[in-house]
């Protein structure tokens, strides 16, 4: 179907270009010939490439103002703009080079994304009037200098993203939601708590959220069992989660580790426990931009 496509566009081209160019008309020398074929072949070929494959849903994990590797990653992932939905896990700002440009990718291909708690408390911080030193010792100078060229409009972008998103997979067996951090099970999605939706990592003995990796009880993915299934990031140390219920996308970009992205067809009909190698797409960070043992001692 698609080669005969393919041959009715190229002698389409063919016999337009003959029909604006009386010179080949007259003419169809060799050397013509190959340019109207190379012409019709290139044009037949973008045509074929971008019409053989269905969208996708990219999701991407934790990228912290690393907009070399988000470029590289997107590169990697063969993201088409018009073909393809982008969307982000949070945390696109916050400890790494350049996150103005990151907002700036995202907004170019109107990407969908959550608040992480990078997003989550600078914004907070602005509405507490954006001092420094901040009164809550929740925003440190050094971390409100790395965004200080945000534009108003981008803040504004910012502010508009949600803390929780249904990706549209209408062929999903089960619904999928990103989140940047985590929910806690036995709680419906409306009753989720905006503090752990963007901090929560474990459960501790007792079963409580926590912020903390190393809460004793282990991370709240393994113990999500639906209803619905869950993209989501802010996991440094435990890197790409693959559990039943839930994807954690956070493999450590920022520092030095690698950027991961999901790769869904908008018709996938499989659930997540059952993704293939072909639905991640993974590129190496060019080099650390923060020190993970220092930023785990923080909750940030
Ligand atoms: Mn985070």
């Amino acid at each position: 179907m698609h080669c005969m496509r393919s041959s009715l566009l190229f002698l389409t081209l063919h016999r337009l270009q003959r029909w604006c160019n009386p010179k080949l008309l007259l003419d169809a020398g060799a050397a013509e010939k190959r340019k109207t074929i190379s012409l019709a072949s290139c044009l037949g070929t973008c045509w074929f490439s971008t019409r053989s494959r269905a969208g996708r849903v990219v999701v991407v994990g934790d990228v912290h103002g690393c907009s070399d590797e988000l470029k590289d990653l997107l590169e990697a992932s063969q993201f088409h703009p018009s073909l393809d939905e982008l969307v982000f896990v949070g945390d696109l700002i916050g400890k790494g080079p350049s996150p103005e440009e990151v907002v700036r990718i995202a907004r170019k291909y109107s990407a969908k994304a959550v608040q992480g708690n990078h997003e989550y408390n600078l914004l907070q911080w602005r509405k507490r009037g954006g001092i420094l030193p901040d009164p809550e010792g929740r925003i440190k100078e050094r971390y409100a200098a790395t965004v200080k060229g945000l534009e108003e409009d981008e803040w504004d972008w910012l502010e508009s993203l949600p803390l929780k998103l249904q990706l549209d997979l209408p062929q999903s067996p089960l619904p999928v939601m990103v989140v940047h951090a985590g929910l806690v099970p036995g709680v419906s999605i409306e009753q989720q708590e905006p503090e752990n939706l963007v901090n929560l990592r474990s459960f501790d003995h007792e079963g409580r959220a926590s912020k903390q990796y190393d809460a004793g009880g282990g991370g709240w993915a393994r113990h999500w069992r639906g209803p619905m299934q869950v993209i989501f990031g802010h996991d440094a140390r435990r890197g790409l989660q693959r559990e039943p219920f839930a994807i954690g996308l956070d493999t450590g970009a920022v520092y030095g580790d690698e950027l991961t992205a999901l790769l869904l067809p908008k018709n996938l009909d499989r659930s997540l426990a059952h993704l293939e190698p072909q639905h991640f797409a993974q590129v190496r960070a060019r080099r650390a931009y923060a020190q993970k043992s220092d930023d785990l001692k923080s909750t940030q």
